[in-house]
């Protein structure tokens, strides 16, 4: 078993204290730690913002990208090493605005991607904008007046759009997102967790008190992931109750096995096939 100060970095931080990123990052290390991965077997491919500099805060492979670019890069790596244990991070804003288009894609093709959304249901690094899950009449720094645009369910756009594990945790609750992440990285395909992270500077609605008093397990509570119609129906609260816990995992075809085939080994190690293309330049002479 390795120590989670395997993955720990020097740097100093800057998130401010109290901010949710701290917890997520701890549960992170131990998670990776208690599964027995090294730093070397990781890469952690992370976007723009203040949840995207957890990359900067662990000792792994890492790979800062464009706002919103998280999930093509992190496909592209497990193809070409399918050995690497791939996780995708970043924010709300990063992940279902910026990204939005890549996690549909992410999804339906299943790849083999661990992805944390650390949602603080704002835009923090640039200081409090209104993001796709800002509850409506949240005050924000967008506009003078509080949101009036309806929220994105993310946990029903997840399932909506396919993907084949998904979950949602609490920065607050380290026990259970330590458990909830482990199960995500064991799963073969696309593991997404909508991780809620209180923003203590811009986010005054959803605090961590404000999330405390409303958090259950719905796997607690009985639900099943293998209940899908289940999981639509305990995603769509949002309120007196906001259910944590994995909604939905089902076991398919990865886009790793589609295109190489199980247990592939990395490109430096596949046999280079050379093809003769000649008769099919003669086509277009
Ligand atoms: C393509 C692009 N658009 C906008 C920005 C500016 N930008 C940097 S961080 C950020 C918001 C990040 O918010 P979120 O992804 O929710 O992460 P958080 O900072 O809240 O963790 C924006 C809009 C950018 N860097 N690149
Ligand atoms: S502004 Fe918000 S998201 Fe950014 S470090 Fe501070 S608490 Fe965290």
């Amino acid at each position: 078993m390795v120590e989670a100060d395997r993955f720990h970095t020097a740097r100093p931080k800057t998130w401010c204290p109290g901010c949710g990123n701290h917890q997520i990052l701890e549960v992170l290390k131990e998670t990776l730690a208690r599964l027995d991965y090294h730093p070397h077997q990781v890469l952690l491919v992370s976007g723009i913002g203040q949840a995207a500099k957890t990359s900067q805060y662990i000792r792994t492979n890492t790979f800062n990208v464009l706002h919103g670019r998280t999930l093509p890069v992190a496909t592209g790596a497990k193809l070409v090493n399918p050995r690497l244990k791939v996780l995708a991070l970043g924010g709300d804003g990063d992940g279902y605005a910026e990204g939005g288009n890549h996690i549909i894609h992410a999804a339906r093709r299943n790849v083999e991607v661990t992805y944390m959304i650390h949602n603080n249901q704002i835009y923090g690094l640039t200081k409090g904008q209104l993001s796709p899950t800002t509850d409506l009449g949240s005050p924000t720094t967008s506009y003078h007046t509080p949101s009036s645009t309806r929220p994105l369910n993310p946990l029903r756009f997840l399932l909506g759009i396919g993907a084949s594990f998904v979950a949602r945790g609490f920065a607050g609750s380290r026990e259970q997102l330590g458990d909830i992440l482990e199960k995500a990285l064991k799963h073969r395909g696309f593991a997404c967790i909508d991780i809620l992270q209180p923003c203590v500077v811009f986010n005054r609605v959803n605090t961590s008190k404000w999330y405390r008093e409303r958090v259950y397990d719905v796997n607690e509570e009985g639900h099943s992931p293998d209940d899908l119609a289940g999981a639509f129906r305990l995603a769509g609260e949002w309120g007196e109750r906001i259910g944590t816990g994995i909604f939905y995992a089902e076991e398919r075809e990865t886009l790793n096995d589609a295109l190489l085939g199980r247990d592939a080994p990395p490109l430096v190690e596949r046999k280079p096939e050379p093809r003769d293309v000649a008769p099919l330049m003669k086509e277009y002479l």
